[in-house]
């Protein structure tokens, strides 16, 4: 019988079968447990003999078992190892990697120019007073000029800055010309009480741009704007400077490149015009120097403010600003950060 057992033990194919197996010859049902069991109706002396040959048929199985557990056990490692071949020239999971978005990428260009020319950033307020926003920029209470900045108030005196002007106040406040003369840009994010519409979103990035010293002149100002223009934009774009009204520069200009779309010959772009408005500039104001108490008749100089999601449209050729802010992947992975 125990040969029997040890035969069947070793042709168990599975470990469900060798289980059964298990159970039937080492149960509590099974022959030699029924021997084990019967010792106490032996007589004494026989006992130690009957009990050591029951004992060793006993072990024999468990170890009989054991090996065929062992081995069924390694047996299905290796067929799962043979099925689970690793092929490791298969092409890995691809890793998207995230770009900064088009905006930043513009304003990082941007202020890569102005920071080679010596202009360092100032950053501001998200949130101003409307006493840095406006008054100290020449604007008071009811002056008209409030009106071509539609704005979002918190409270009365608190609102979501309209420009980023107020940074050109507040360094103006703060600067000691002894330390030498102001020279820096301001970029950011403002907010006006905007329609969106393809050229126009209530929520867009300027970069402002201001020089204080004594000796400053408009041809400095030009000179500025058009080495910046041509960094950015190429040395092939013309340049046009045109008469304009800010409160806070006098003179006031606006400043034209040729458009990139018909290179000056006029299309839909330009409204048939071959020019495209890119910013506005200026000689700081001496009511702006006064407010901030700078003496104007020692110090004076200009400023500049661009619109950034416009030259993002210009210089990529997008036609509508609020695919800017609908975070549609497939639109911004197409700027991966590399000119
Ligand atoms: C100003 O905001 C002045 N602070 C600029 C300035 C600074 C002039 C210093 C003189 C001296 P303006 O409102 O024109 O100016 O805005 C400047 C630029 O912001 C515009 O040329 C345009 O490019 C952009 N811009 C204005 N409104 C919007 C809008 N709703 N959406 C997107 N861009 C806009």
């Amino acid at each position: 019988i125990n040969d029997q057992n040890l035969a069947k033990i070793q042709q168990a194919t599975n470990l469900k079968e060798l289980n059964e197996i298990r159970v039937g010859v080492l149960g509590k049902k099974s022959p030699i447990t029924n021997v084990l069991r019967g010792m106490k109706d032996l007589k004494k002396e026989d006992r130690p003999v009957v009990g050591q040959f029951a004992n060793e048929i006993r072990d024999g199985l468990v170890t009989a078992i054991d090996n065929q557990k062992a081995a069924l056990e390694q047996k299905r490692l290796d067929q799962k190892l043979a099925h689970e071949k690793l092929d490791v020239t298969l092409p890995g999971t691809p890793v998207v990697d995230g770009t900064p978005h088009v905006l930043m990428q513009v304003m990082e260009d941007l202020e890569d120019v102005f920071m080679g020319m010596g202009f360092q950033i100032v950053r501001g307020y998200e949130v101003e007073d409307e006493h840095h926003n406006f008054e100290m920029l020449n604007m008071p209470k009811d002056h008209p000029a409030r009106d071509m900045q539609d704005t979002f108030y918190i409270t009365q005196d608190v609102l979501m800055r309209t420009h980023m002007s107020p940074n050109e106040a507040r360094e103006l406040e703060e600067h000691d010309f002894s330390e030498g003369p102001i020279k820096m840009i301001g970029p950011g994010k403002v907010y006006r009480r905007d329609t969106d519409d393809a050229t126009h979103s209530h929520q867009f990035f300027q970069m402002e741009g201001q020089v204080i010293d004594k000796h400053i002149t408009m041809a400095d100002l030009k000179g500025t704007l058009e080495y910046a223009i041509h960094s950015f934009f190429g040395a092939d774009r013309e340049i046009r400077f045109r008469p304009s009204y800010f409160p806070f520069t006098e003179p006031s200009i606006e400043v034209d490149i040729s458009c990139f779309n018909c290179n000056g010959k006029g299309c839909a772009v330009c409204k048939y015009t071959g020019w495209i408005e890119v910013l506005g500039a200026g000689m700081t104001h001496p009511n702006v120097l006064k407010a901030a108490h700078v003496d104007a008749d020692v110090y004076g100089g200009f400023a500049f403010g661009l619109g950034i999601d416009r030259f993002a449209m210009l210089k990529y050729g997008i036609t509508d600003i609020r695919q800017f802010y609908q975070n549609d992947i497939r639109f911004l992975s197409q700027f991966n950060g590399e000119d």
